[in-house]
């Protein structure tokens, strides 16, 4: 049964029971409404004490249900508002016991109980705002009356969760020290003999004094963008302060209605299942169980080899720092420690917790010291030769069930794997820079990798509170080699006349957290011209601008030069135009005008846009067409985790497909005639579905 009823010597302790989350899907809302109905008739029920078990009290509303319509859908009776309204004007007390996550709708549940007693383990939020929707079962009413309207609306824009601790100092639950389940059943039984049935549809929702009448006003100010739901969000904890309780619940709902068929809301929908769905292994046979993952070694205490330490020691996972020499290995540990430093002085970590990751670090310069490790990842220079010697030495001195991993960003791990008498336990764990903020991992599949490896791979990213996705071998995998065609597009474009900050400028301005220019200056344009470097050695001779290259021959490598395509403040980092760049860059046009006979045209951000991420979906298509990655929906989780796609435009193959492909193909046809038009070829798989009137991501 979705809700299991146990009574307690007078308290009815009802349990939601509807795996995996408890998410308020039709069957589980009307069984918590018939349970309600059945103890408030009970005579030997005098309070009621509603919880999830001890993983999750509930993920919210079901948002599965969100697409499927009316029937059986969202609006399907009960509502979830209707649900809440039951708990609220119930006529026994009611109090909700609240450990692991209670989330969205969960939450909404939580305060419409009378009481709500958390354990130590509770995470509570409202993250619709994630999904593009705001709280639609009267959280944007309650919880400004719980705790506040700033704090409230502060929980319901960030959509971040709250521990128990921090609930508890908001004055929104109280923290059970004890058993939990005993801790609320005694709140209900005194709840009962107080007669106390406290309703925060009864309090008021007030702004402070200080606040000022324009507070709201500067709310939507100070939105970093005005995206649909959370200027709903902040509308709807308006009318918490200015409308009676039930208007505001009304006007809440109309606004959830409204969002949750937005662009907007649909593509971050998709997101969140995408998301999920890329931690499935195709093909996998079900009794393959992954590895358990407890001591690693990671090779190279460079940045980024460093990077990796961190976020398995921050996943409890021993680890084992290598180098060749002690200064490297003493740099990289530095390294690590000040960024523990840093998290302590702001508050996100506490002593203890420093001193225990430290301690699950240790340093060696003796590859032999991988020796009984569970998992070696490789780290080292981006060079086939150092790599080949790494992953030789590590084959003869690790045991025989070690796994290799190689933190390549481009080279054949085949060929890696070849020199080891083990290419089944080799796989590649690419991560992305700065390895501790980015929660893209690519797991690469070699062509030998062992099933069980590959899922050893994708449980261990997921330890490391990454988002594993699925990977072939290729020249870039899947995320670096999309980005190869999109920087191909956008040099092109400075070829034709286009300054770098005005390809950036459009991008930005559509959603990119970062335009191509800033992101090469981030990554390092001498790395970008490594890359390009590698690939015309390996036979590569199809046409590219040759402006990235004189920029680096004015050494200006980015950020870390303090000159790129931009300039930048030592201090702040803050970027700026710099008009020696937008110089060279029309000096560098007009050669190419003249050098090609180009006719001088206008380029608009439609055409900038466009290009660069019709670029990024072609060779999307071009890569899910040969294997390389496992559904389009992985290519989308790719570029929403490692390459700042806005979230709310769902990725670039659900960008596609919202274009419609018969669109994209006109667009592409049209491009075709224009410089370096060769590039505008569709990808067969692109044709096929479009053709045939299908979606990449269906
Ligand atoms: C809402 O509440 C709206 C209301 O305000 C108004 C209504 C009128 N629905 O993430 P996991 C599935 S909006 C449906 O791997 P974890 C998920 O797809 C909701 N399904 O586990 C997966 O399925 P599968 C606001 C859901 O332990 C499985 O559960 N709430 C939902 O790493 C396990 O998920 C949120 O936004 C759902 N609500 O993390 C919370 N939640 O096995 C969304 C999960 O088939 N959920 N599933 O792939 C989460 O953040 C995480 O799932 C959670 C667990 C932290 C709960």
């Amino acid at each position: 049964m979705p809700v299991q009823i146990d009574i307690r010597d007078g308290v009815a302790v009802l349990t939601l029971n509807r795996p995996p989350v408890n998410s308020f899907d039709l069957a589980l809302r009307r069984d918590l409404r018939a349970a309600m109905a059945m103890v408030m008739t009970r005579p030997d029920v005098e309070a009621v004490v509603l919880t999830g078990g001890t993983r999750h009290f509930s993920a919210g509303a079901d948002i599965e249900e969100f697409a499927s319509g009316t029937r059986g859908g969202a609006t399907a009776v009960p509502t979830l508002p209707d649900l809440i309204i039951d708990l609220d004007q119930a006529a026994k007390p009611v109090v909700a016991a609240i450990a692991g996550t209670c989330l969205g709708g969960g939450l909404e549940v939580a305060l419409g109980c009378h009481y709500r007693v958390v354990a130590a383990n509770a995470s509570l939020g409202l993250p619709e705002v994630k999904l593009g929707i705001l709280p639609g079962a009267g959280g944007t009413q309650r919880l400004p009356r719980a705790i506040g309207v700033k704090a409230a609306l502060d929980m319901i824009l960030s959509g971040m969760p709250v521990n128990a601790p921090t609930a508890a100092r908001l004055g929104l639950a109280t923290l059970s020290e004890g058993d939990l389940i005993e801790d609320a059943v005694a709140v209900a039984r005194q709840a009962a003999r107080d007669g106390a049935k406290p309703r925060l549809s009864l309090r008021r929702a007030e702004l402070p004094t200080d606040a000022g009448a324009d507070w709201f006003q500067r709310q939507v100010d100070g939105l970093k963008r005005p995206l649909p739901a959370p200027l709903a969000c902040i509308e709807a904890v308006r009318a918490a302060v200015e409308l009676p309780f039930n208007q505001g619940l009304q006007r809440e709902f109309a606004l959830f209605r409204d969002l949750v068929v937005t662009p907007e809301s649909k593509a971050l929908q998709y997101a969140f299942f995408a998301e999920r769905r890329a931690a499935r292994i195709e093909g996998l046979a079900p009794d393959v169980q992954p590895r358990s993952v407890q001591r690693v070694a990671v090779i190279g205490a460079g940045t980024m080899g460093a990077g990796i330490a961190t976020v398995a020691a921050n996943a409890g996972l021993e680890v084992i720092l290598l180098d060749r020499d002690e200064a490297s290995v003493r740099k990289g540990l530095a390294g690590i420690t000040k960024g523990y430093d840093a998290a302590l002085a702001k508050g996100r970590l506490d002593e203890a917790e420093r001193d225990r990751r430290l301690g699950r670090l240790h340093t060696a310069t003796d590859l032999a010291a991988a020796a009984a490790v569970d998992l070696v990842i490789e780290a080292a220079f981006e060079d086939m030769g150092v790599k080949q010697d790494i992953f030789r030495t590590l084959d003869k001195v690790c045991g025989p069930d070690t796994i290799l991993a190689s933190n390549t960003s481009t080279l054949d791990l085949d060929a890696i794997a070849a020199v080891t008498g083990r290419p089944g336990q080799v796989v590649g764990l690419h991560f992305f820079s700065p390895a501790p903020v980015m929660r893209l991992l690519e797991v690469v599949r070699g062509a030998e990798t062992a099933p069980e490896v590959l899922a050893t791979a994708m449980a261990l990213a997921r330890k490391l509170g990454k988002v594993g996705v699925v990977a072939g071998v290729c020249n870039g995998f899947i995320g670096n080699r999309m980005v190869e065609e999109y920087l191909r597009q956008a040099y092109f474009l400075v070829d034709e006349g286009v300054l770098p900050w005005h390809v950036d400028g459009a991008l930005e301005r559509w959603g990119m957290a970062m335009g191509p220019f800033a992101m090469m200056d981030l990554a390092g344009n001498d790395i970008g011209r490594a890359i390009r470097a590698g690939r015309q050695a390996a036979g590569d001779d199809r046409p590219y601008s040759t402006f990235p290259d004189k920029i680096c021959a004015l050494g200006r490598y980015g950020q870390k030069t303090g000159k790129g395509y931009y300039q930048y403040d030592p201090a702040t980092r803050a970027r700026e135009t710099d008009p020696e760049i937008d110089a060279l860059a029309q000096a560098h046009a007009k050669e190419v005008a003249r050098d090609l006979g180009l006719p001088p045209r206008v380029i608009g951000d439609e055409e900038i846009v466009a290009r660069c991420l019709l670029a990024l979906a072609n060779e999307g298509a071009a890569l899910l067409g040969e294997g390389i990655a496992q559904r389009a929906s992985d290519i989308d989780v790719v570029y929403l985790n490692g390459y700042g796609f806005p979230a709310h435009k769902g990725g670039p193959m659900y960008h596609a497909d919202s274009l419609g492909l018969e669109n994209v193909l006109r667009l592409m046809e049209g491009f075709l005639d224009g410089y370096q038009g060769q590039f505008w070829r569709p990808a067969p798989l692109l044709w096929e579905k479009a053709s045939a009137g299908r979606r990449l991501t269906a």
